[in-house]
């Protein structure tokens, strides 16, 4: 898995005058069956959230009101991106380190996911999580520049 799996899904949009809908049904706008969705709120400003890689959850980050930066990471490359529509999401697929912040006032972050919450699933640690990598890559660990630890 790599940031090059990982991309924006632009969600189907019924506009009407009195409001505009946006629909995410399993397996159909989203790569994965769904099981379970969660939402982060009433964040503070200067918020960070995120600071870990799932090892085998796929998501869709949506920005349900407001904005917000996703910077992902698959150990070998970054890229950042600015969410700030609620009919367009971003897919992460398993092992990806994933930073969130600049959220703007009021914003809210919803989350559709794989699976059930499993505190297991996480790599909390960024050695950790670039020595999995290498382990699965099945290479020697990333020297501390290529994993590009803090
Ligand atoms: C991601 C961002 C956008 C639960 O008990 N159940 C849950 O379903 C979740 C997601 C969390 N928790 C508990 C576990 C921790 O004690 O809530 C606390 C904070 O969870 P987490 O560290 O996952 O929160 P975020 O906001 O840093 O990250 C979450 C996702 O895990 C992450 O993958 O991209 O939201």
């Amino acid at each position: 898995m790599s940031i090059a799996d990982c991309r924006l899904i632009d969600l189907p949009r019924i506009t009407d005058p009195q409001g505009n809908l946006t629909f995410i049904q399993s397996k159909e706008q989203v790569p994965f069956a769904i099981e379970r969705v969660y939402y982060i709120y009433d964040i503070p400003g200067g918020s960070k959230r995120g600071g870990h890689a799932h090892k085998g959850l796929h998501q869709l980050i949506v920005p349900l009101s407001g904005s917000f930066d996703i910077m992902i990471d698959d150990g070998r490359a970054t890229t950042t991106f600015h969410l700030n529509r609620p009919f367009r999401g971003l897919y992460v697929c398993p092992l990806i380190w994933r930073e969130i912040d600049n959220f703007s006032s009021g914003s809210v972050c919803m989350v559709v996911a794989s699976n059930a919450y499993d505190e297991d699933d996480y790599y909390r640690d960024y050695k950790d999580f670039t020595a999995a990598l290498s382990t699965s890559a099945g290479e020697g660990p990333l020297s501390r520049a290529q994993a590009r630890l803090p």
